[in-house]
């Protein structure tokens, strides 16, 4: 008899445990956010959420993929570090991938049970091959999760605003037989689709960075409007991406551009300075918004350059402070920028993508280096 009750209890207990996590009886979709850095993984996070909520699926949050100097594997840093999670309930369900992997896997994606999905075979093998290389391996690994098989989805697409592409996807693979799409890839195009941008309004930064921000805001003095700006001038901007720009021809859509261009150039077409606006450029067109706006301070985002000391320079008769972070931090960096009175940013760098989104669904004012270009509308020129 209490061997009877015994097993009745451990029974219950089993069946309550598996029970206590609501499962999501229309699937889950996951992906390794595997292309690019953080402005360019932030581009194709809208995408998969929306393609996540057209196909009424939960969307697992996936890490932020860094990588840091010296280390040959990425690091994967959790979603919620940097941003809420709460907010997403009013759009989509959402949960991050590291509850997915402990409380969900187990009983909808055990181990010998894992398909990936991609749209065709990679490299000269049958197989998506989705753990091949860095950071598809690390990035796995982070979740002990070893694949089984490879599904081919072509000639299905991302574009969920396009036409019935959420039903043909929830045909093809129903949830009841594939209650897992993991993705070797974001399920998301780049640069991010115009009617995903206001998803950014979900993507709310954790305490932890608004407060290293706001503490940092409020050390800058004199007190009162700051403008803030990003410089995107590092190494691998110059010698990969500006290489880039010195062929616009080929690609008037480079990047992040259809932020300033549109997408279908209806702006205008890019140029060399939009890419890398001279120091020139970038002191005139601060100049004339700070005194614009009475500004005081100048808050500087950079990866490599933040010409502090030109800033100061440039404008000691308008008594102008210029600050930057004292060691870099891009989220900080992004969420200060999110912050100012006024941002001016490099149209075709994802990472200024970023904050000019967040700053669109705040209805705050942007604009951006060599933008409009001169020749269309002249830079206001005032004495210095
Ligand atoms: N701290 C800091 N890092 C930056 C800044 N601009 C670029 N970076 C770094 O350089 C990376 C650039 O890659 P990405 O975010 O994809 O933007 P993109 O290359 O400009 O389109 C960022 O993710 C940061 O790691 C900046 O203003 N501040
Ligand atoms: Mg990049």
């Amino acid at each position: 008899m209490a061997l009877l009750f015994i097993s009745v209890f451990c029974l219950v207990n089993v069946v309550y445990s598996l029970q206590k996590h609501d499962i999501d009886s229309n699937g889950y979709i996951l992906y390794c956010p595997c292309m690019g850095r953080f402005g360019n993984q932030a581009d194709h996070f809208l995408g998969a959420l929306a393609f996540a909520h057209a196909l009424n699926r939960t969307l697992a949050l996936p890490p932020w993929v860094e990588y840091k100097p010296g280390h040959s594997r990425s690091a994967q840093i959790p979603f919620d570090t940097y941003f809420k999670v709460e907010p997403f309930q009013k759009y989509h369900r959402v949960v991050t991938m590291e509850y997915f992997m402990q409380n969900i896997a187990p009983i909808i994606w055990p181990k010998g049970k894992r398909k990936v999905f991609c749209y065709m075979a990679r490299g000269s093998s049958d197989h998506c091959n989705a753990k091949e290389g860095n950071p598809f391996g690390p990035f796995w690994d982070t979740f002990d999760v070893d694949f089984d098989e490879s599904v081919f989805y072509q000639p299905l697409h991302y574009d969920v605003h396009y036409r019935d592409t959420a039903q043909l996807w929830n045909k093809k693979f129903p949830p009841d037989e594939f209650p897992v799409l993991a993705f070797t890839g974001a399920p998301a195009t780049f640069p991010v689709r115009p009617e995903d941008r206001e998803l950014q309004q979900y993507l709310l930064w954790s305490d932890a960075v608004l407060k290293e921000a706001k503490t940092f805001i409020s050390s800058m003095v004199p007190k009162g409007p700051f403008v803030g700006i990003h410089l995107r001038n590092g190494p691998d901007w110059v010698t990969c991406e500006v290489r880039a720009c010195e062929h616009l021809e080929h690609s008037p859509l480079l990047f992040a551009a259809p932020q300033c261009l549109g997408y279908q150039n209806e702006f205008g077409q890019a140029t060399p300075e939009l890419c890398f606006p001279t120091k020139e450029i970038i002191l005139k067109q601060l100049r004339s918004k700070v005194k614009a706006l009475k500004a005081k301070a100048v808050f500087v985002a950079s990866d490599h350059d933040h010409m502090v000391s030109d800033i100061e320079k440039y404008m000691k008769d308008l008594k102008v402070k210029a600050y930057k972070l004292p060691t870099s931090n891009p989220h900080v960096d992004l969420a200060i920028l999110g912050l100012s009175n006024h941002f001016i940013g490099n149209c075709i760098s994802s990472f200024t993508a970023f904050a000019k989104r967040e700053r669109d669904v705040n209805n705050l004012q942007s604009s951006f280096w060599a933008f409009p270009a001169p020749s269309k509308a002249p830079i206001a020129h005032d004495e210095f």
